[in-house]
């Protein structure tokens, strides 16, 4: 499709409430909405960069500048056939991949407006709702983690992640465990551990949970092989896999036995598909990762994780989980069952609110051609 024009806004949007891991807390989550213009319809696709560096080297602001100097140039006023089409005009740009992420979202929901087909059907995904769970962040004491995880099982979330650092690991995982002896466990550690700071997780082994996601650093895959063989838990990769290879490199080094995927890490959904479908041929189970999207992101995350090699329930809540007034007309709600269903319009199957857009603006930026 010919893109006319590319508009950016800066989002900065109140959390329900603060979430905090091991790299930082946030009270207000800011993102960049990407709008594409062509034929006469808009695409929207979210950048899940954060403010700060935390989780990658990617910030808004990067993600900004990026957008803006090095993607736009490249697709405006261009053909810009498919997703494939895409990823080979942006291929020089080296890294960044939230970014590049961003506008092929935004590409997929154009794609679906003009072909009337939902983004689940155009990635091939074939489950009509999704197992969920709820991540939920570092709080001041193993009691208020308990009081606030009670909280989310009876809204009904069926699997809970928790976030850990190094002191607030083991105890904290212990007291939920003791309060819900059959709850669908897992934790997070978003690279605070080395191999040598990890033993402090091998108590870990005996709660029962479902895998220890990321407890080493993003490029220590191969770190992740020795401290696998010391579990039995399964280790889940998320940061250290940006890339189908580096996909290939974990399930060839033996470094972890599941992997979140998250189309925003690894530079687009199609990057997603392409990891979902190396792990399904090699036995290794995937789940959907979030990064507190908007509704525009869980769209696109419920879309993905409706593949048949998302076994495990993802990282995707209900909006009012996350903000009190999200920006788009739907909203997503938690079934009974711990599912949400995947949205079945056009494209992502959402629209968008510009006025809640406009409430929570930053900063609003149209580029086009010439
Ligand atoms: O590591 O999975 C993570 C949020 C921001 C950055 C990294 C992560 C997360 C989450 C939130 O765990 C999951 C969600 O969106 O509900
Ligand atoms: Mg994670």
């Amino acid at each position: 499709m010919k893109i006319e024009s590319i508009t950016l806004h800066h989002l900065r949007m109140p959390l329900i409430s603060p979430f905090e891991t091991s790299f930082g807390r946030e009270i207000n989550r800011e993102c960049v909405i990407i709008a594409l213009n062509a034929e006469g319809l808009t695409g929207y696709g979210e950048c899940v960069a954060t403010r700060d560096p935390g989780y990658n080297y990617e910030t808004t602001g990067t993600a900004w500048h990026i957008l803006k100097e090095f993607i736009s140039p490249l697709v405006m006023g261009q053909d810009v056939k498919d997703a494939l089409d895409f990823q080979n005009r942006v291929a020089g740009i080296r890294g960044h991949l939230l970014a590049k992420a961003g506008v092929e979202m935004a590409l997929w929901d154009l794609l679906g407006k003009r072909g009337g087909k939902s983004l689940r059907e155009m990635l091939g995904g074939e489950r009509e709702k999704v197992e969920v769970g709820v991540s939920v962040g570092l709080q001041e004491s193993p009691e208020v983690l308990v009081r606030s995880v009670t909280g989310y099982v009876e809204q009904g979330y069926a699997r809970v992640k928790i976030k850990i650092k190094p002191g607030r690991d083991v105890g904290d995982a212990s007291a939920v465990r003791k309060a819900f002896p059959n709850l669908h466990l897992q934790v997070d550690a978003n690279s605070a551990y080395t191999l040598e700071s990890a033993q402090a997780l091998k108590p870990l082994d005996d709660l029962d949970l479902l895998l220890i996601e990321q407890p080493l650093f993003e490029d220590d895959i191969w770190d992740h092989h020795k401290l696998q063989e010391q579990f039995r838990t399964p280790i889940c990769l998320d940061e250290s896999v940006v890339s189908p290879r580096h996909a290939r490199y974990a399930i060839e080094m033996k470094a972890c036995r599941v992997i979140n995927i998250k189309a925003g890490r690894l530079g687009g959904l199609s990057q997603g598909v392409e990891t979902h479908d190396l792990c399904a041929a090699n036995q290794i189970p995937v789940w959907c990762g979030g990064m507190l999207e908007t509704n525009v992101g869980r769209a696109s995350n419920l879309a993905l994780a409706s593949l048949p090699n998302f076994v495990l329930p993802g990282d995707i809540s209900a909006s009012d989980r996350y903000y009190a007034r999200d920006i788009t007309d739907e909203s997503f709600t938690l079934n009974p069952d711990s599912t949400i269903d995947v949205p079945r319009g056009p494209g992502l199957g959402v629209t968008i609110n510009e006025s809640a857009m406009q409430q929570y603006s930053l900063a609003v930026q149209t580029l086009k051609a010439g």
